[in-house]
C-alpha cells in the first residue's frame, strides 16, 4: 500500500515537493495539502489532484487517511508542527531548519529519543545529490587521502524578500554546514565569518565568507553570495593528500558562439538540485516502508542549528566563535 503523505505549506518549496511526489516517487501518495493562504492551498490541491485541504496544519497532521507529512513551511512553525507529528506517531520530512534555535531543536530530539524511534528526516537534500555522493565516494575509498580543505561556492541569482544578513548563513550556508558534516564525518569546532565590500545590488552583508575548522584538522571554506546575478551556482572542491575531487557543475547544455562558450545557469535551487530533491523524497518513503528511516536525522538538524548559530555570532562579533554542542545521544550512533 502506499504511503499517503500530507504537505503542510503551499510556497515554493511545498509546491515543489508536491510536485515531486506526485509524479515521480514510487510507493507514495499525494493525499493532502495545508496553507493559511486558501489560494496557494487550491492552486497545489488543483495541480495535482490532491482532494483534502486544510487551513490549519494541525488538522492534516490529524487527518487519520495521512501516514507520514512533509513541513515545508516557514521555519518558525517547523519545531511545533515537528512536535505535532511526534506525538501522532507519523514519520515527518521536515525542510531545513529542524527549528530555528539549538534549543528548540534539542527538545525535538530529546522527545524523538523517548519515543524510541526515528521519525524525523530533516530535508538537507544534498547528501542525495549524486555529485556529492561521488565525491563522498572518492574520499571514502581512501585513494585520495586525507582531506585538508573543502572549498565551496554557493551562489544565488538574487536575494528574496525575507532575506537577512544572518539568512546567508543560517538559510543557506546551512546546506554547506551539514554536507560538510556528512561528508567528513567530522564536527566543526570554530567558526569565523569574514563580510568583504557588500555588493550595491544587495540589501544585506553579502557575500559573506564562513571559515569552519572541523574538529579533525580540515578547514571548510564557504563563499556564500546571494546576488551574484548570473544564476544560481553551487561549487564544491576538496583538497586531499594525494588529490582533489570537485563537483562538474551541472549543465543540460554548452553555448558555443562568437568566440565564446557557455553553460546555462538556472534561477534557484529546483533545477540544481532536482535529482537531490527526487532521491531525498524516494529514500524516505523507501525507508517509511520499511520501517525506518533515511538521510539527515534530528540530530543533524541540531547540529546544522548549533554550527550555524555560532556563525552567525561569529559574524556579528567579527569574532571567532567557538561552536558550543551537547553530547551526542547513542541514539543517533
Ligand atoms: C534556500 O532556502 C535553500 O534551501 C536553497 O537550497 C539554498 O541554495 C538557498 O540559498 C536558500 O535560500
Amino acid at each position: 500500500m502506499a504511503v499517503r503523505v500530507g504537505v503542510i505549506g503551499a510556497g515554493i518549496m511545498g509546491a515543489d515537493h508536491a510536485r515531486i511526489l506526485s509524479g515521480s516517487v514510487a510507493g507514495a501518495e499525494l493525499v493532502a495539502v495545508s496553507d493559511p493562504d486558501e489560494a496557494r492551498r487550491k492552486a497545489v490541491a488543483s495541480a495535482f489532484g490532491v482532494e483534502r485541504t486544510y487551513s490549519d496544519a494541525l488538522d492534516l497532521i490529524g487527518d487519520s487517511g495521512v501516514d507520514a507529512v512533509i513541513i515545508a513551511s516557514p521555519d518558525p512553525t517547523h519545531k511545533p508542527y515537528a512536535l505535532a507529528c511526534l506525538d501522532a506517531g507519523k514519520p515527518v520530512l521536515c525542510e531545513k531548519p529542524l527549528a530555528t534555535s539549538p534549543a528548540d531543536c534539542l527538545d525535538l530530539v530529546r522527545r524523538e529519543v523517548g519515543i524510541g524511534r526515528r521519525l524525523i528526516q530533516v530535508g538537507f537534500m544534498r547528501r542525495f545529490d549524486p555529485g556529492y555522493v561521488a565525491m563522498k565516494t572518492a574520499l571514502d575509498s581512501g585513494d585520495l587521502g586525507a582531506a585538508l580543505i573543502f572549498h565551496c561556492v554557493h551562489r544565488n541569482k538574487q536575494e528574496i524578500g525575507y532575506t537577512t544578513s544572518e539568512g546567508l548563513i543560517a538559510n543557506s550556508a546551512v546546506h554547506e554546514i551539514d554536507i560538510a558534516r556528512w561528508l567528513l564525518e567530522d564536527e566543526p569546532s570554530r567558526a569565523i565569518v569574514v563580510a568583504p565590500k557588500s555588493s550595491k545590488l544587495a540589501s544585506v552583508r553579502d557575500p559573506q565568507i564562513l571559515i569552519l575548522e572541523m574538529a579533525s584538522g580540515p578547514v571548510v571554506e564557504v563563499e556564500v553570495f546571494i546576488n551574484a546575478q548570473y544564476g544560481y551556482d553551487v561549487r564544491g572542491e576538496l583538497v586531499c593528500e594525494r588529490g582533489t575531487v570537485a563537483l562538474e557543475p551541472r549543465s543540460d547544455m554548452i553555448v558555443r558562439r562568437e568566440g565564446f562558450e557557455g553553460v546555462r545557469h538556472g534561477t534557484d535551487w529546483r533545477g540544481r538540485f532536482a535529482d537531490a530533491y527526487r532521491l531525498e523524497l524516494q529514500a524516505w518513503i523507501d525507508a517509511l516502508g520499511v520501517g525506518g528511516a533515511a538521510g539527515a536525522s534530528a540530530w543533524d538538524g541540531y547540529a546544522a542549528t548549533a554550527v550555524a548559530t555560532a556563525a552567525v555570532e561569529a559574524l556579528t562579533s567579527g569574532a571567532p566563535t567557538d561552536i558550543r554542542m551537547e553530547p551526542k545521544p547513542a541514539f543517533y550512533s
